[in-house]
């Protein structure tokens, strides 16, 4: 370990140690921790690998008692469109998500459904057929057809057979206990739920998997710092109404090393890194893979995020992946596929490590 990665290791741990956790944080923390044991344990007894997929951006609060916030750009949709990916190829899926933002197969409703409510619809669902909706059987999929879309008489459009399709591919996951979703907002709730769904992930050794494709914010203002009330607009913050306001952020503790050093050292381990200037992806890219020890980092630029991404490794070998041409397809079924790949060899190597990490 060199002395820098050294030296924000332990400004990391002491993020954790200055930071005593807000009582209702202590308490998700407990609940969600149990449901995770459980869950990990399910998928270690059947032989299933598991991958916790982190999405979505964190907010930073400006006041303690929160009005305000500074928040990273992300939709979600990465994460939520590589979960589904996932589970079909048989995971058990950790989903730690920002509040709010795309899930997992909701997110499929969302984007189905956005650009048909109207009236038309609106009169499917109030007419329609409004019987429970039992999924999983033949006459299941076709009473939500008729239940929730359709209404009585009304044809059965490309959007209704999707979307229940979607409702049969989440029922699924529930029923094969493959989805276990934590949500966040702020940053330091996401950095308190990666180390204690990192640490639980250790018992799975190589068979589980971290795909951090949060947007974490590199700035913050630690909580002991932070001022109790709402900042006073009318009167600046100098008092003086026409001073503006002018913040200072500290930096961030670096945490995606500790993943690799302590948490859950034998998981395999990916991160995300987005870069708006493309001649300073790929750079920043590798700088991120030494820095924090993973064994893929996926380098992605804002506008062409869902086209092309980068696979950068360890051994210096380098790979572009792209959307399949087609309607209907996304880039993180071809991503998916290649970090499956990856993490498959890896198992298969063994007490070895992998690619050079
Ligand atoms: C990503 O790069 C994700 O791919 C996106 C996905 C956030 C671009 P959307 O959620 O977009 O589908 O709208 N995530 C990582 C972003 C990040 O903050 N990475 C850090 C960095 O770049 C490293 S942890 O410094």
């Amino acid at each position: 370990m060199s002395t820098s990665a050294h030296g924000t290791t332990e400004t990391a741990r002491s993020f954790f140690d200055d930071n005593s956790k807000p009582q209702t944080l202590q308490v998700k923390l407990k609940q969600t921790g149990e449901a995770l044991e459980a869950f990990l344990d399910d998928k270690r007894g059947r032989g299933r690998p598991v991958v916790c997929i982190t999405a979505g951006g964190t907010a930073v609060p400006l006041e303690a008692n929160t009005v305000r916030t500074i928040d990273n750009f992300s939709t979600g949709r990465r994460g939520a469109v590589s979960a589904e990916q996932f589970i079909a190829r048989g995971y058990g899926v950790i989903y730690l998500g920002r509040e709010g933002c795309a899930a997992p197969f909701a997110r499929r409703f969302q984007e189905l459904v956005s650009n048909h409510v109207d009236l038309k619809f609106m009169d499917k669902l109030v007419l329609g057929d409004t019987r429970r909706v039992e999924l999983g059987t033949e006459a299941a999929a076709s009473t939500a057809k008729e239940g929730i879309v359709s209404g009585s008489g009304g044809a059965v459009t490309e959007v209704d057979e999707r979307l229940v399709e979607t409702l049969v591919a989440y029922k699924d996951a529930v029923e094969s206990n493959s989805l276990l979703s934590i949500s966040f907002v702020s940053l330091e709730e996401y950095l308190w739920c990666l180390r204690m769904v990192s640490r639980c992930m250790d018992r799975m050794g190589r068979h589980g998997m971290l795909f951090l494709a949060a947007a974490v914010s590199d700035f913050h203002i630690p909580s002991h710092k932070l001022r109790e009330h709402k900042i006073d607009s009318s009167r600046g913050v100098r008092g003086d109404a026409s001073s503006g306001l002018t913040l200072h952020l500290d930096e961030v503790p670096k945490c995606l090393g500790m993943i690799g050093e302590e948490w859950a050292p034998d998981c395999f381990r990916i991160s995300f890194k987005l870069e708006t200037d493309l001649e300073r992806l790929l750079p920043k890219a590798r700088a991120a893979l030494k820095r924090y020890g993973m064994h893929v980092v996926v380098g992605n630029e804002l506008h062409s995020r869902y086209d092309k991404v980068e696979l950068i490794f360890p051994d210096g070998a380098e790979r572009q992946i792209k959307k399949a041409r087609g309607v209907g397809h996304v880039i993180e079924e071809a991503l998916v596929e290649a970090l499956a790949q990856e993490h498959f060899n890896y198992i298969a190597e063994g007490g070895g490590v992998g690619r050079g990490v």
